[in-house]
């Protein structure tokens, strides 16, 4: 291709420097090296011009921009969650949208488990207490959390991630895993997973452990709030591993200090990077910034996936994994 006809792309995010490389194969390139995260205005200048687009989470496409963007064809996001991207605006408008499914659902879901065990056995707490220079004698109920192997497992959302959590339950920690769908499962599969399907109040009244694993909607905004964590058992653990907004921070704040539920585990927040202040003050909560996806293994392929779509769309091929392919093939 000769330099002159080469659309222009935005990788909005800092990224693996032969990433960079790769894309400047087939385009001009515009990169964000220093990794700022652009406010809206300053990602709607930097995107003039540009066919396609790489984001994360931070960067949101909505109508606004897109209408100042004229010239943009496909935004891919490096994440399986798109609640950044306003897709309806963009199906609209002819502008394909991917994301980043499958590569990274064994990656989390190690993570989830992870973070409900250390929420479950005070993993955090008990090192803070340690380095605070705390730890002077044993004593018989000291950092005394409860149980995961044999307790109630309860998933809400029950998607790839939330599949391969119940997985790691009913297999290796022969927890009983109960869960709410906006679907059921078939029945082969639930077997397989050894998981039951309750209804929402059920699955709060019956879990000992919640983990969180469903897509941000309008629909789940605050599907846990504090009408939700009353149903819940006292002794019982949440750990947020899916989007901020589906937890109603406060309230979480609230039934944690109140001690109406044991403890959660949360790595995301309402507002991230920015949280709520009162979960900072509180023992039983494990923070975590974000970080479910985040070994260097998945996050290439995750990189790679998204710029798979980006080199696909904007070339003529078939994106891998597109999330409104009906906007293919897209306009010249
Ligand atoms: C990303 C995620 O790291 O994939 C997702 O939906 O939440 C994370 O894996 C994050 O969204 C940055 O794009």
């Amino acid at each position: 291709m000769s330099t002159a006809r080469r659309p222009r792309v935005l990788v909005a995010r800092a990224v693996f420097a032969e990433v960079l490389a790769r894309l400047r194969g087939y385009f001009e390139v515009e990169a964000n090296e220093a990794d700022e995260v652009w406010p809206q205005p300053e990602l709607i200048r930097r995107l003039q011009g540009c066919a396609g687009c790489f984001i994360t989470g931070s960067e949101r496409i909505d109508a606004t921009l897109l209408d100042a963007c004229p010239e943009l064809r496909a935004a891919c996001n490096m994440a399986v969650g798109y609640n950044n991207v306003d897709l309806a605006a963009c199906t609209a408008r002819g502008v394909l949208v991917s994301n980043t499914p499958d590569v990274l659902t064994e990656t989390t879901a190690d993570f989830g488990f992870a973070l409900m065990m250390a929420t479950a056995r005070r993993i955090a707490e008990g090192e803070r207490f340690l380095r605070a220079g705390r730890w002077t004698k044993w004593s018989y109920d000291m950092l005394a959390g409860s149980d995961v192997h044999g307790a109630t497992l309860g998933i809400l959302g029950m998607g790839r991630i939330g599949q391969a959590i119940a997985r790691r339950g009913a297999l290796g920690f022969r927890m009983p895993v109960i869960y709410h769908n906006r679907s059921r499962l078939d029945a082969a599969l639930e077997r397989q997973l050894g998981a039951r399907y309750v209804g929402k109040d059920e699955l709060l009244r019956g879990s000992d452990h919640l983990v969180l694993v469903l897509p941000y909607s309008a629909e789940s905004h605050h599907a846990i709030g504090a009408a939700e964590l009353a149903l819940m058992k006292p002794s019982a653990t949440l750990t947020n591993i899916a989007r901020g907004g589906i937890v109603d921070d406060a309230a979480l704040a609230t039934a944690l200090r109140e001690r109406r539920i044991a403890a959660a585990g949360l790595d995301v927040f309402e507002n991230e990077p920015q949280l709520h202040p009162a979960l900072l003050e509180l023992p039983n909560v494990v923070l975590l910034p974000h970080i479910g996806s985040a070994t260097e293994a998945t996050r290439r392929r995750m990189v790679g996936i998204a710029v798979d779509n980006l080199i696909a769309a904007l070339t003529g091929g078939t994106p891998p994994t597109p999330v409104n392919p009906q906007v293919l093939p897209l306009r010249p």
